[in-house]
């Protein structure tokens, strides 16, 4: 199994990075290094995650860090996307856990010496629990303790970093775990998710500006993600209907960045659910970024909804993943160029994209034909994209490995690597064979 191009693709080019994504939490374990944090208290409250499992062992990566830093160099990748665990880095007297920062010096040090790129992400969503217990992303102040955090990071990672994205999916701590509470810290109502995403918007500018300045060689930007909403008919109901649906949940984190305003929509929410902007706030929020992350996994559809404006429907009858989510690769390049009109971003990343399989290992194989093929179509549509003109300069298959996959537990399996959770012995997945062929084999 192999994937292949048109002849000229770009994203056969050396320049194009090619990279594998992990997240501290999903990965690590090691929970007695660190302080708590708001997936530790989630984790433990029965029927939050599926299997009932948490994150105190994950892929052990804490303690096989050294093997893992080995499998990324063996599939010839360019790059590697991580994140730092706040809680494993900042005590609870917001002083830094050496310990805790060799960690991440020592394993940067380790990727450095492969000639590997390190892609950093500040906040993948382990808010310390500390911090939960004063109002979390619903605390203005928050924001501010992230900004001192992320000055620590940076002080103590220096030039063993190529890019750093301040978030990943604010949309995700903001509306599944504050609005919905679907995620930690499992909080529900609309009064909720528009003041977590301000906050955690405003956390972004406020570090945007520490990265500016303290580390202007390394790219600096946001990882965003997009689930871009389709209408069920062409009706003028479901058209407007999917119009409010984008506005809340896709633009509504891309906009504030770009342009420095929140889409119209606002205006027509309760003011009980807007978030409170002070003077000044839009400006931080919309810092120049020297890249957008984009995380693409599938779409929505949406129908007019009499009481809540729109609603998702699901359709039947079409392909999806093992984790229920429509397989639609148009859709991923409709969505970059999308946003290449709106936003013109410098740079765009994909620093997420992948698929959930239930994957089987037989005779030491993972013979994982639908991943494979989900990639290939949606590299083509990054291909694609590219040919329109979209500033694609990297892509990043998510995920490395199997690993937590949040209320899921550790059900749903995105890697390219299979993990056996008895015995943490990784595999080679096929499509993570395929992957390898694609990135070693370009020209030269
Ligand atoms: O596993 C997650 C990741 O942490 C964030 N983006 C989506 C992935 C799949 O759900």
């Amino acid at each position: 199994m192999a994937f292949t191009f048109p002849k000229h693709s770009k994203m056969l080019s050396p320049a194009f990075t090619y990279g594998v994504a992990t997240a501290s939490f999903q990965i690590e374990g090691g929970i007695e290094h660190r302080a708590p944090c708001i997936w530790d208290t989630f984790c433990a409250k029965e029927g939050n995650i599926i299997d009932g499992s948490n994150g105190a062992i994950a892929c052990d990566h804490f303690n096989r860090w050294q093997e893992d830093v080995e499998l990324i160099s063996s599939l010839g990748v360019d790059a590697y996307r991580l994140s730092i665990s706040w809680p494993r880095v900042i005590k609870d007297d917001g002083t830094v856990n050496q310990e805790g920062m060799n960690f991440y010096v020592r394993l940067l040090d380790k990727l450095k010496e492969k000639s590997i790129k390190v892609f950093v992400t500040l906040y993948h969503w382990d808010l310390p629990q500390h911090l939960e217990n004063k109002g979390g992303w619903l605390n203005r102040d928050t924001a501010f303790k992230f900004q001192e955090y992320a000055a620590h990071v940076v002080k103590a990672l220096g030039d063993r970093v190529y890019a750093y994205a301040t978030l990943n999916e604010p949309f995700c701590s903001a509306y599944l775990g504050y609005e919905i509470g679907v995620h930690a810290p499992g909080l529900v109502g609309k009064e909720n998710g528009r003041k977590a995403a301000h906050h955690l918007l405003l956390a972004h500018g406020l570090a945007m500006k520490v990265l500016a300045k303290e580390s202007p060689n390394t790219l600096n930007g946001i990882v965003l993600n997009f689930t871009p909403g389709y209408p069920l008919t062409d009706s003028d109901e479901n058209i407007k209907a999917t119009a409010m649906a984008n506005e809340y949940h896709n633009y509504w984190y891309a906009k504030p960045i770009f342009d420095g305003e929140y889409p119209a929509l606002i205006e027509t929410l309760p003011k009980a659910h807007q978030p409170d902007i002070f003077d000044g706030d839009m400006a931080i929020i919309s810092h120049p970024v020297d890249f957008l992350g984009v995380n693409f996994y599938t779409r929505a559809v949406y129908e007019a909804d009499e009481q809540e404006g729109f609603k998702e429907v699901q359709l039947p009858n079409v392909e999806r993943t093992d984790i229920g989510w429509e397989v639609y690769p148009q859709a991923f390049t409709d969505l970059l160029v999308d946003l290449n009109e709106r936003y013109q971003p410098p740079a765009i990343f994909i620093t997420e994209n992948g698929a959930s399989i239930d994957d089987e290992i037989e005779d030491g194989n993972i013979n994982d034909e639908r991943r494979v093929s989900y990639y290939q179509r949606h590299l083509n549509a990054v291909n694609d994209a590219i040919e329109q003109g979209v500033p694609v300069q990297g892509y990043f298959a998510w995920s490395l490995m199997d690993n937590f996959e949040w209320a899921e537990g550790y059900l749903k399996r995105f890697g390219i690597v299979y993990v056996d959770y008895k015995t943490q012995q990784r595999t080679i997945k096929q499509s993570g064979l395929a992957y390898r062929q694609l990135v070693m084999g370009r020209h030269k």
